[in-house]
């Protein structure tokens, strides 16, 4: 999404926040597919700067406003807990407000840059993954005494794994764009694993706050091992399952190719990565996790590889309505690499 080309400048916008003085610089950071995201640099006498600046995409979220209220909640209550230490944390505005609501309805955000962290699209080792799961065990941790329902489920049924199942069987019914034919191989394992749909949904697990976005790419690392890594992408955080963050931690952090590798013979799950991240959730989750949580782990990682197939190919059978996609052909190559992966846990 690009910026509305009626939206005031990026300075006019920053100037609503309370930041330490005028934005002298911006620029665009293109790598989120969702959100607007600008770098701004502000300067105090001598001092430069940097903060986030970002623009919600309120095609994916109707209701930005509840995504906000969800992320205002989270940060107040792990910031009271750790000074912001391990987590974003909103600059407010001067008007005494958490986030701007332009008159369209945009709504944009600010949040403090951190500088001198990385990330990483892949992990390749067992102690980066060791981390990055004690990262997203430790979010869970910390917002285990939040009642869950004060937050908002922002996209409904967002990991309800039968609801998707049921679409894929619409979508294939339907076949609206004759995709079915070349999939149908796919489409007959996916209904070979339907046990799978249920597992956690009806396991009758407590609902929790989730972060729902479990990749290694939403942790900030310090390049100071001694500070906490940074989980960040509170766009998704609502009421759900641990389960499923700790299983789309291992599909996507354990894989040996990515979602999108066009060599399906490349895609494996790598035991020692999963063992690691398995390690390290437990050592910030086990605190607060059931005896039944606990008893499930191993089928998360599965359930959440066949719904992402299903959802991939769901998508492609409908022509392509919801991934952003780079070849005809690209979300049915994303399913089958999910399936790879199911084969190989
Ligand atoms: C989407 O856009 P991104 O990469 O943050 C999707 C996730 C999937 C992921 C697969 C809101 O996340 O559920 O796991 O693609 N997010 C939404 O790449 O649908
Ligand atoms: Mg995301």
């Amino acid at each position: 999404m690009s910026r509305n080309r009626t939206s005031p400048p990026i300075s006019e916008i920053a100037a609503r926040f309370i930041l330490p003085g005028p934005v002298i610089a911006h620029e665009e950071i293109p790598t989120g597919l969702i959100n607007t995201t600008y770098a701004v640099t502000c300067r105090s006498g001598q001092t430069h700067t940097r903060f986030i600046l970002q623009s919600i995409n309120s095609a994916v979220f109707p209701e930005p406003w509840k995504v906000m209220e969800n992320i205002l909640h989270v940060t107040f209550h792990t910031g009271a807990k750790n000074h912001g230490a391990e987590q974003l944390c909103l600059i407010p505005l001067r008007s005494g407000m958490s986030w701007l609501t332009q008159p369209d309805g945009t709504i944009w955000r600010c949040y403090p840059y951190h500088e001198d962290t990385e990330t990483f699209v892949k992990i390749d080792s067992p102690d980066l993954a060791y981390r990055a799961a004690a990262a997203f065990g430790n979010f869970q941790a910390r917002l285990s005494d939040l009642d869950p329902t004060a937050l908002h489920e922002t996209i409904p049924y967002f990991h309800h794994t039968p609801t998707y199942f049921a679409k894929l069987l619409a979508a294939a019914e339907k076949n609206p764009v004759g995709r079915l034919e070349n999939a149908r191989a796919d489409v007959d394992f996916i209904l070979s694993q339907k046990h799978l749909t249920t597992l956690l949904v009806d396991a009758g697990l407590p609902i929790r706050i989730t972060h729902n976005d479990t990749k290694i790419s939403n942790i900030l690392f310090p390049t100071a091992p001694s500070l906490p890594p940074i989980v960040i992408d509170l766009d998704t955080v609502m009421p759900g399952l641990a389960l499923f963050d700790y299983g789309d931690l291992v599909r996507s952090a354990a894989s040996t190719a990515d979602e999108n590798e066009t060599d399906p013979e490349k895609i494996r799950l790598d035991p020692v990565l999963a063992a690691a991240l398995t390690e390290g959730y437990l050592s910030t989750a086990s605190v607060f996790l059931t005896p039944e949580e606990k008893a499930l782990l191993p089928s998360a990682p599965k359930v959440i590889a066949l719904e992402l197939a299903i959802r991939f190919l769901t998508d492609h059978l409908l022509g392509g309505v919801y991934f952003r996609s780079d070849y005809e052909g690209h979300n049915l190559a994303r399913a089958r690499n999910q399936l790879t992966l199911l084969r190989s846990m």
